[in-house]
């Protein structure tokens, strides 16, 4: 979820092999790589939802690393980040999930 007509900045890496963030709405690419952290940055539009993908085969799980950006108002995000706060910034002091951590590979 980002705001339409602001910039964004993206900081990626990686915790195991090479693999390439790629938003081609966006003109967006960049490299994540083990230990290391890239940044780049892209200005959206245009409302809507924008897919990307991992453009470095990185193994055989290649074909399921999804990137989706919901490009919204700004009234819109602002609603948003306000309940994206109570849900995952606070849980009177306990630590919070916001994904199912993996436990082996
Ligand atoms: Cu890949």
């Amino acid at each position: 979820m980002v705001p339409v007509n602001k910039t964004i900045r993206v900081q990626v890496t990686a915790a195991d092999v090479i693999h390439s963030f790629v938003v081609q709405s966006f003109g967006a690419r960049i490299d994540a790589v083990p230990g290391r952290l890239n940044e780049t940055w892209f200005k959206p539009e245009k409302e809507g939802v924008y897919y990307g993908q991992c453009s470095k085969l990185c193994g055989k799980d290649h074909a399921y690393m999804p990137i989706a950006f919901r490009v919204v108002s700004e009234q819109d995000y602002a609603a948003w980040l306000a309940d994206a706060k109570k849900k995952y910034a606070s849980n009177n002091g306990k630590p919070v999930a916001v994904a199912a951590a993996e436990t082996e590979h």
